[in-house]
């Protein structure tokens, strides 16, 4: 098919989907079940689920946990965005996480989660996400379930093919969805000039071992391609670096159709361990005009900071000859995915009828024997699509998106147009079942699915439009997971349940990786918040010009001091609050009559500071949020507001009355 026969087709296809689905319910949509599913999603009460699925929250810059296989919501973690039940960038401890160059940034896009992963295999430590609109990369704390560390990309205009992760998690990789100028004053340039000043880079960004702190280590410069989605090697393939690259034509306007030219656009090979070389070796310039913001939470003060970065080390690939390889792949690829071997590798053209399947060691002989075409592209060689490919899985489906594994040699592929999961085997690029989904799915995930040994088992898939599906909640019904056991031949579904904002990519744990390294409350005496307060004896009320420092503690089931006076209008009133139990679960809330903020919510051991600033004359009640105890209702107090110059002394207590 060409393309404009295939485009109709498409066209086409999509209309007739989208007339079932906005006229009657498509036949069979919601009986699609069988009588076993119920029993196969259903954790009794008081019983835990199999899996922790981590899932992204896509627009809402939020990132979900949900219990595999009950499809129960575990919990939200708010990673760029604000998140008011938390505090999440309106406490004054969290308030930097969300600092950027550019300032403070308090929403983003979410779009991928990955696990941390210790050969090949997740390790339960940590999950990257990516914000895809200011380029950003977060790491979550499973211990805590926080978002611990934000650092930013620079030379970066959009970071949707990010984050993935090398073997080890050597290196999260993040690269640029928009080739741009690099940063500085040499970025000001006519935009039709793209093919000559725009560049892609893609960034290596460190973990530490113990830590799990971020460095960007070195940025590859490319030509000016579009990064869009990767998968590091691993097992015969590590130490390499598959990405999928669309716009190879390199337009600046109407992508959509110009961007859409090429029979063709490409995989990007490269050899990072290489590259690491070559870094190490001193080989890369140190770029000194850019700018980027690095955050991280520390856990003993409760506390962010953000620091400025200005110096980035960039190798241009083009400066190497062993670094990068370009393998052609059909039409606007968008996963690549490899495979838990690491031996192939599947391309997912969103306007292709095929899924090309490339192989690693193909790959390896074609550059030994340099098996080009004729032309390199903008200076990379690029490999004869027919030397690296180890076979087309025929007439899958329209709009392959994303391919995940399974631990019996089969892959499942997402199609978007035809709405559907489509099941294959790897060696013998044979279909072997394809199951609709409702409707338009996006991204799926198995359960290990991007490891070297998946778990198999279950399968989610992460679907863009529901429909008919749920009960109609306005003009924006939620999207939808969809879970299918794979154990069998045939994928069976088993549950739909709405997600958070918009989901893309997920990751599924086993629970015990994660839950007996949970903690239970922070350790009060490593505490060292500066604005701790070491018991209710301490507990007390500061003034510092116009600033009032309140140094409150909460213990089921009263705060001290809750009886606050001297404050006057004019005045900044910080309340940190200290959270002096040392039991799990029991979080204490504040809030203040008119604070124009959030609440608090404070962990046990923990100390974190609301500021308020009272804007009346009178008597402003504050109280614990949290229904913590049977007298819950009580723990609360009063603040009282004088005007500006009252001689009303500022004092505090709870109980009896200091003189
Ligand atoms: Cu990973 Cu959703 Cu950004 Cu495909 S993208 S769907
Ligand atoms: Cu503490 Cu309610």
């Amino acid at each position: 098919m060409n393309r404009r026969e295939y485009l109709s087709w498409a066209l086409a296809a999509a209309a007739v989907t989208s007339v079932s689905i906005s006229g009657c319910r498509p036949k069979g949509a919601g009986s699609a079940v069988t009588g076993n599913a119920a029993g196969k999603t259903y954790v009794p009460p008081g019983q835990y689920d199999e899996f922790y699925t981590f899932v992204s929250g896509g627009f809402s810059g939020q990132m979900s946990v949900y219990g595999l296989p009950s499809g129960r919501l575990l919990r939200v973690i708010p990673v760029f965005s604000l998140d008011p039940e938390k505090a999440w960038g309106f406490s004054e401890e969290t308030k930097p996480m969300l600092e950027t160059s550019h300032g403070f940034v308090p929403w983003d896009d979410l779009h991928h989660i990955e696990s941390s992963f210790t050969d090949a295999m997740p390790d339960g430590r940590w999950m990257f996400a990516n914000s895809n609109n200011t380029p950003r990369l977060a790491r979550i704390n499973l211990k805590t379930f926080r978002t611990d560390e934000i650092i930013e990309i620079p030379n970066t205009g959009g970071n949707h093919c990010s984050p993935f992760t090398t073997e080890n998690s050597e290196y999260v990789i993040a690269a640029t969805r928009f080739s741009v100028p690099p940063d500085g004053p040499a970025g000001d340039v006519p935009i039709e000039s793209y093919k000559d000043n725009f560049k892609g880079h893609i960034s290596f960004v460190s973990v530490d071992k113990q830590t799990g702190e971020f460095n960007i280590a070195f940025q590859l410069k490319t030509p000016g391609l579009n990064f869009d989605l990767s998968s590091a090697g691993k097992g015969v393939s590590n130490g390499w670096l598959f990405m999928s690259c669309y716009n190879s034509e390199q337009a600046h306007t109407l992508l959509e159709v110009n961007a859409s030219q090429n029979d063709k656009d490409f995989i990007l090979a490269i050899n990072w361990k290489k590259a690491e070389e070559y870094f190490k070796a001193g080989k890369g310039t140190k770029q000194t005009n850019v700018r980027y913001a690095h955050n991280k939470y520390d856990e003993h003060t409760h506390t962010a900071t953000s620091e400025i970065k200005t110096e980035v080390t960039v190798l241009d690939v083009n400066d190497f000859d062993d670094l990068a390889y370009l393998i052609p792949c059909p039409k606007s690829p968008h996963g690549t995915d490899v495979n838990p071997t690491g031996e192939y590798i599947a391309g997912s053209g969103k306007l292709a009828a095929l899924i090309p399947v490339f192989s690693f060691d193909k790959i390896q002989k074609a550059i030994a024997a340099q098996d080009f075409e004729g032309e390199r592209y903008d200076g990379i060689p690029v490999i004869k699509y027919e030397s690296a490919l180890h076979g087309e899985v025929e007439k899958p489906g329209l709009g392959p998106l994303h391919t995940e594994y399974d631990d019996k040699g089969n892959a499942y592929t997402s199609f978007f147009v035809s709405s559907e999961v489509v099941k294959w085997n790897v060696e013998t690029l044979e279909i072997l079942d394809r199951q609709p989904t409702y409707y338009s799915v996006g991204h799926l995930m198995v359960a290990g699915g991007n490891s070297k040994k998946p778990y198999g088992k279950y399968l989610v898939a992460y679907n863009k439009i529901t429909k008919d599906r749920f009960l109609p909640t306005g003009p924006e019904l939620a999207q939808s997971a969809q879970l299918f056991d794979i154990s069998g031949d045939k994928m069976e579904l088993l549950l739909d349940f709405p997600t958070i904002g918009e989901p893309h990519y997920a990751q599924a744990i086993p629970a015990d990786l994660i839950r007996e390294n949970s903690l239970k409350f922070y350790d009060i005496a490593a505490n060292n918040h500066p604005h701790k307060t070491n018991g209710e004896a301490e507990a007390r009320v500061e003034r510092n010009g116009n600033e009032v420092h309140v140094y409150m503690t909460a213990i089921r089931s009263h705060l001290t001091p809750d009886v606050i006076e001297g404050i006057q209008l004019g005045d900044e009133v910080y309340f940190h609050v200290t959270n002096i139990e040392q039991d799990w679960d029991m979080p204490h809330g504040f809030a203040v009559k008119g604070n124009r903020n959030a609440e608090l919510l404070v962990m046990p051991g923990e100390t974190q500071t609301l500021k308020w600033v009272p804007d009346r004359v009178g008597i402003l009640p504050f109280y614990c949020t949290d229904f913590c105890s049977a007298l819950h209702q009580e723990m609360s107090g009063y603040a009282r507001v004088s005007p500006k110059g009252s001689n009303v002394p500022l004092t505090a207590y709870t109980g009896t009355k200091k003189s």
